[in-house]
């Protein structure tokens, strides 16, 4: 068996997918949410290497993402960057009731710009904690207007704008602009 045997669509469809931040931002219950399961506030930390498949249908393409959750890394910087590696998509979450966990968005970005060429978006959680929010919108969409990201608020809680962002980011990424309806390559 020689390489031209590999089926090109199946890899050019298949896309990891990571989300990474400080700890406690909420990026297992993002991921809860995308896949289909209730928001939980009993659940514990998640400990193993864990993804997820999720197969979407996006403007007729269908694309299979590979989610992966962090698995308590970010407590152990040096385990980071396999996680990181071979990811075509970023999400870098923060939590807006955290000023905290916004200031370390930019060495995360740093981080994750040493390991691989990925599309970052930058995510701000926990919208539904209103009263208690540190960072704005405003500073939030500042910071990615001037570092050219996107950005989402989101509440893994309440549900609000997670498809959306999911979405939206999956169309940005080149891979998908270069496939075709039926999930082959346009490039062969
Ligand atoms: P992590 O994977 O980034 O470490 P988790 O974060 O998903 O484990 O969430 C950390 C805590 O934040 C959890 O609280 C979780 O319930 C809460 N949380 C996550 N998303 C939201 C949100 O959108 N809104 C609110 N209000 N809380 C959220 P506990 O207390 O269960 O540890
Ligand atoms: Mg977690």
């Amino acid at each position: 068996m020689n390489d031209s045997s590999i089926d090109v669509s199946y890899q050019v469809n298949r896309q990891k997918i990571i989300f990474t931040g400080d700890i406690y931002v909420g990026k297992t219950s993002i991921i809860n949410v995308l896949m289909g399961q209730k928001f939980n506030n009993d659940y514990e930390a998640s400990i193993g290497v864990d993804f997820f498949s999720k197969t979407i249908k996006y403007k007729g393409k269908i694309i299979k993402l590979q989610i992966w959750d962090s698995a308590g890394q970010e407590k152990f910087r040096s385990l980071i960057p396999n996680y990181i590696r071979g990811s075509s998509l970023v999400f870098i979450v923060y939590d807006i009731s955290n000023k905290k966990s916004f200031n370390n968005v930019n060495s995360w970005v740093n981080f994750v710009n040493n390991i691989e060429n990925s599309n970052i978006v930058i995510v701000g959680n926990k919208i539904d904690l209103e009263n208690k929010r540190e960072v704005t919108y405003e500073e939030g969409k500042k910071y990615c207007e001037e570092n050219n990201f996107d950005f989402f608020e989101v509440s893994a809680k309440n549900d609000i704008n997670l498809n959306t962002m999911l979405f939206n980011s999956v169309d940005s990424l080149p891979f998908f602009n270069s496939i075709n309806a039926d999930g082959s390559s346009k490039e062969q």
